[in-house]
Order: structure tokens, then C-alpha cells, then sequence
């Protein structure tokens, strides 16, 4: 049997430490990552280039040790299986050929095969993981990167915003597309090593009331529900982030064992009956020192005696020292969590 402290901390149990990982813990604040990333080409090269994708994937987990390794690639890789064109500018992020109309929506084909390079990084990274290490796959929610495919870029998202209100229909049908893909795409993660597998909803806060129920919960239930009619022990986590007056609803509505908590809900204030991940504010790991002391003492004293996930309520910013992480790590191994 496995005994991985971050799966068993997703099963609801309390332990002597809480399991960690930081969401973007691998990438451009590690001078090695930064090193390797010279020599890729293009960040989607890297994504799709098993043996960089791994190293990547380790980089982190080796050099503070923690608990798990979350794969190295990015949320936009569906639309670029669906054959929408996707790029990443140095220095500017993604910029994708925008989804204008309903026949764009209809023409997206999903192509398994421009993935396999991603399940092949898995494979790699389960080998070299030590078995009380955890490997969480991801995917973007659909949602979140239905935001990427309207807009075609980052921002305020404008465009997807006004889809919400005046082409519910149009956004409905793009999601469905999306969860579609997404299930296919998770089931092969987990098929290729996977231990648990986390839905990144980076902009959950835009649709509001029913639209949130319609455009987040729903696909995030069927995502679920489709995991586990496959591999029912395999835990899923939800990150719904800045949607802190709806995590009940999208908790106890998803089927979901874990729930990413941003920095800013206090952790005492959630009450769901899933395990709760997160929520270490980036900029205190940024400032280090002091602050990064008193902020995690807070997030562990607060989780004592109940099963936790700690990480950031998003992810690292680059300009983060990595001594800083090695302090927060020292502090959590640290930590008696019974
Ligand atoms: O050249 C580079 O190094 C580009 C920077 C970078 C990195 C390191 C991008 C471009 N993506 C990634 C990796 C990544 N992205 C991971 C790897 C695993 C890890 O956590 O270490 C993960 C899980 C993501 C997920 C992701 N990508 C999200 C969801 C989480 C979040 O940050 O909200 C989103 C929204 C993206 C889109 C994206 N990809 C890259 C950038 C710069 C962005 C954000 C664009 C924007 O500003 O809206």
C-alpha cells in the first residue's frame, strides 16, 4: 500500500507534519530552472520535452524536499490539443488566436496525441520520485481557460466577461468542449502516475450566483465525477480561487477531497468537510524574514490536529529568494501537526 503523506492528509487523516508543496514551486526564482530554460527553446518546447519537463519537475522537490512534485507543464496545452494556436512571448505570457464564433467552438478537435510527450514526462518523474512522494497532475479548469481562449491573452479579461452576460449559451457550449478534453487529458495523467490531480480555476471570481453554478461547479462535478467512475480512490483538489463566499457550494457540490484556499480567507473561516490546501500569502514568501515566520506559525497553529495541505494562496512570484522557500520548509518539517 501507499503511504504518501500528502494522499493521506486528501483521506482526511492527521499526521506528525503536514505534507507541502507551492504551486509554481518549480520555475523562474530557481537560478536552475532559470539555466535549463535557456537551453529549451520555446516554453511550450520545454512543456513538450520529457527529459527538461522532468528535470524541471524535480528541481524544487530535490532542493527543499518537498512532499510532492506537481508536473512541469501549463494550463494552455488544451487549447493547443484542441488546434487553436497557442505562444508564449518572453517577457509578455500566452497569446492565443481568440475563439470568435460558434463555428470556432465547433471546430475544436481534440488531439490526444499532441499530449503524449506530457505523459511521458509523468512517467519519467514517477521513476525517480521516492515512493513516499506524491505526483499531482493538473489541468486548467474550464472556466479559467475558456478566460484565455476568448481573451487570448491575460488581463481583466473583457471579452469573456461580456460572453458571461450576453453569450451564456456560446461559453456553455466552450466548456462543455473543454470538459470533455479535460477528462480525457486527467484520466491519461493518472494513468501515467498521476497520484492526485488539482483543477487550477485562477478566475472562478468572475461569474457570479447562477453563473458561477452553471460555468465553475458544474464542469469541475462532471471533471470529478468522471475521474472517479475510473479510479474512484483518486483524490481530486479544487482551486476555485478569490470564489471564498461559494467554496461550501463548490465543495460539497464537487465531489472534490481538497480545497485551495487563497490568501485572502482565513483558513478558520472554511467549513467543509473536505481537507484544505493553501493559503500562505506569495508576498510573505516574497518578504521572508519576520513576516514569513509569523504568517506560517499562524497557518500551522490554525491547522493543528486536522489534515492540511500547506502551500501559498497562489502561486510563488518570481523575484522569490530561494532561501526563503528553505526557511518555510524548515518550518513546517518542523511543525508537530498532531
Ligand atoms: O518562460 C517561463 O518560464 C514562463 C512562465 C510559466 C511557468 C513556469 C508559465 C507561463 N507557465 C508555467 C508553469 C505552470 N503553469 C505550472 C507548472 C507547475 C508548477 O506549479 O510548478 C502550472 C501548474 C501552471 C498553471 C497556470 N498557467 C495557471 C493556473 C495557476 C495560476 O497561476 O493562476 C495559469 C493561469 C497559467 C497561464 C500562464 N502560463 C504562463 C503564464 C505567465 C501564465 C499566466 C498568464 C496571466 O498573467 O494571466
Amino acid at each position: 500500500m501507499q503511504d504518501k503523506k500528502m494522499i493521506n492528509a486528501l483521506q482526511g487523516k492527521v499526521q506528525k507534519t503536514f505534507p507541502f508543496w507551492l504551486m509554481r514551486q518549480a520555475g523562474r526564482y530557481l537560478p536552475e530552472y532559470r539555466e535549463l530554460r535557456a537551453t529549451a527553446g520555446s516554453f511550450l518546447d520545454l512543456c513538450f520535452t520529457p527529459t527538461l519537463a522532468a528535470e524541471v519537475t524535480l528541481q524544487p522537490v530535490r532542493r527543499f524536499d518537498m512532499d510532492a512534485a506537481i508536473l512541469f507543464s501549463d494550463i494552455l496545452v488544451i487549447p493547443h490539443a484542441l488546434g487553436r494556436k497557442v505562444e508564449f512571448r518572453e517577457g509578455e505570457g500566452p497569446h492565443l488566436d481568440r475563439v470568435l464564433t460558434i463555428n470556432d467552438i465547433q471546430n475544436l478537435a481534440y488531439d490526444n496525441r499532441k499530449l503524449e510527450p506530457v505523459y511521458e514526462t509523468l512517467t519519467r518523474v514517477k521513476a525517480e520520485l521516492l515512493p513516499e512522494k506524491t505526483l499531482i497532475g493538473f489541468a486548467g479548469a474550464p472556466f479559467t481557460v475558456a478566460c484565455y481562449m476568448i481573451d487570448g491573452k491575460g488581463g481583466g479579461f473583457p471579452q469573456t466577461r461580456e460572453w458571461v452576460t450576453t453569450r451564456k449559451d456560446d461559453l456553455v457550449l466552450l466548456i462543455d468542449k473543454l470538459a470533455d478534453a479535460t477528462i480525457a487529458y486527467l484520466l491519461k495523467q493518472i494513468e501515467h502516475g498521476a497520484d492526485t490531480v488539482q483543477l487550477f480555476d485562477s478566475w472562478a471570481a468572475i461569474p457570479k450566483d447562477a453563473d458561477f453554478d452553471d460555468l465553475v461547479i458544474r464542469p469541475a462535478k462532471r471533471i470529478v465525477a468522471a475521474i472517479h467512475a475510473k479510479y474512484p480512490n483518486v483524490p481530486v483538489i479544487g482551486f476555485p480561487r478569490g470564489a471564498a463566499h461559494r467554496y461550501t457550494d463548490y465543495a460539497a457540490a464537487t465531489g472534490i477531497a481538497g480545497m485551495g484556499i487563497d490568501q485572502s480567507t482565513r483558513l478558520e473561516d472554511v467549513h467543509t468537510k473536505t481537507t484544505l490546501q493553501g493559503n500562505l500569502d506569495p508576498e510573505a514568501l516574497l518578504e521572508g524574514g519576520a513576516r514569513l515566520e509569523r504568517e506560517t506559525m499562524k497557518i500551522l497553529n490554525a491547522m493543528k490536529g486536522r489534515p492540511f495541505v500547506f502551500n501559498l494562496g497562489h502561486g510563488v512570484i518570481k523575484e522569490t529568494p530561494p532561501d526563503h522557500v528553505g526557511q518555510l520548509a524548515k518550518l513546517i518539517h518542523g511543525f508537530d501537526a498532531s
